[in-house]
């Protein structure tokens, strides 16, 4: 995964654009999206370097993000279910850590199932701003939530969280200085950085949320059998989601990835704590992209995702040298997930 890239340029994705263009609407989203350029770029690369590897980040266009939406309900997923417990549970404490008035961003925010759950406890929050890179999912959640929210300004940003961006101006507040900014990043999707990564992203974070906090939540290390059936369901749901990779360069970019001869492989790695999803070509292949052609013998794998686990020790040792000082914590009795509230440093 690129960590830090050099600034780039804001892109607006063509489809957003006469949406961003034609209508003054509280819910139009800016963009600084990642755009089917970058991913056939990526993608070259990917089948390029050795071992091959691209970023999970390319999972969620609009199928993926759907098939993703429904791992989340699989009974083998125990994250989202754990996860959500917390913020109905503790909801409260964590508001207090928040305190009135937030400015919330979240980072993938994805159907703002979990937002909604931290709305209930939070006090008099004044706006918040998803950011996702699938577009599309995210106007038709943000749009509802503006709905069902209407004294909270809702200002959707389409963007790749994992490059820079930029927000939108801070919120003044009455008299002087600003709102602090509150960040919102749930699911433990900062498992897909490796911990080189994650420590990039949270001192950008920190920086972005100066005088304020994060709230993250993060999968912790447990029995490798309990990891290995979340990221291998019997419904097949998750290789599915795994397989939309190459259906979605089927689609964007005109590859010809025959679906049928990969594999779903994903398997818990406990030297590195962290679960590792792969596409493994069933058979020798080719495939062919930008008029290039890619060879795959018989057992060669795409490295697709990692989705690294912590210990809560250590993932608030990796907080405090990432400009966050690590505060409350919250677990459930079971100890399989943890939400932490992290104070800015910066
Ligand atoms: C969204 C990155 C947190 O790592 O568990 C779920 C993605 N991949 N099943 C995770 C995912 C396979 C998920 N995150």
């Amino acid at each position: 995964m690129n960590v830090s890239p050099p600034s780039i340029p804001v892109r607006m994705a063509p489809d957003l654009r006469a949406q961003l263009l034609g209508s003054a609407h509280a819910c139009a989203p800016t963009t600084a999206m990642a755009t089917p350029s970058d991913f056939a770029h990526d993608l070259l690369a990917a089948l390029t370097r050795r071992p091959r590897s691209i970023s999970p980040k390319y999972f969620y266009d609009t199928a993926g993000s759907a098939l993703f939406d429904r791992i989340c309900e699989l009974p083998e997923y125990y994250p989202t279910r754990t996860e959500l417990a917390l913020l109905d549970t503790f909801g409260r404490e964590m508001a207090e850590c928040i305190g009135a008035g937030a400015d919330l961003v979240e980072f993938g925010a994805g159907s703002n199932v979990k937002i909604r759950r931290l709305l209930r406890a939070l006090h008099a929050p004044r706006r918040f701003i998803p950011i996702d890179i699938s577009a599309e999912h995210l106007m038709g959640a943000a749009q509802a939530l503006q709905d069902d929210h209407p004294g909270l300004q809702v200002r959707p940003l389409a963007a790749d969280f994992t490059r820079p961006f930029d927000l939108p101006t801070p919120l003044p507040l009455n008299g002087h200085g600003t709102a602090p900014r509150v960040g919102f990043f749930p699911g433990s999707s900062l498992g897909n950085f490796t911990p080189v990564e994650a420590r990039g992203f949270l001192r950008r974070a920190s920086a972005l949320l100066r005088g304020g906090g994060l709230l993250i939540g993060i999968d912790l290390v447990k029995d490798p059998a309990v990891l290995h059936a979340a990221y291998n369901d019997a419904q097949g749901v998750t290789a599915a989601f795994n397989l939309n990779m190459l259906a979605r360069a089927n689609r964007e970019l005109g590859t010809d990835f025959d679906l049928t001869a990969f594999d779903h492989y994903a398997f818990y790695q406990p030297v590195h704590q962290r679960i590792e999803m792969h596409l493994v070509a069933r058979r020798a292949q080719h495939v062919h992209l930008a008029g290039r052609r890619f060879d795959f013998a018989a057992g060669d794998s795409l490295h697709t995702e990692y989705s690294y686990k912590y210990t809560v020790e250590g993932f608030r040792a990796l907080a405090a040298e990432s400009g966050f000082v690590p505060e409350a914590v919250w677990c459930d009795p079971q100890r399989l997930f943890s939400v932490h509230w992290l104070r800015s440093t910066a």
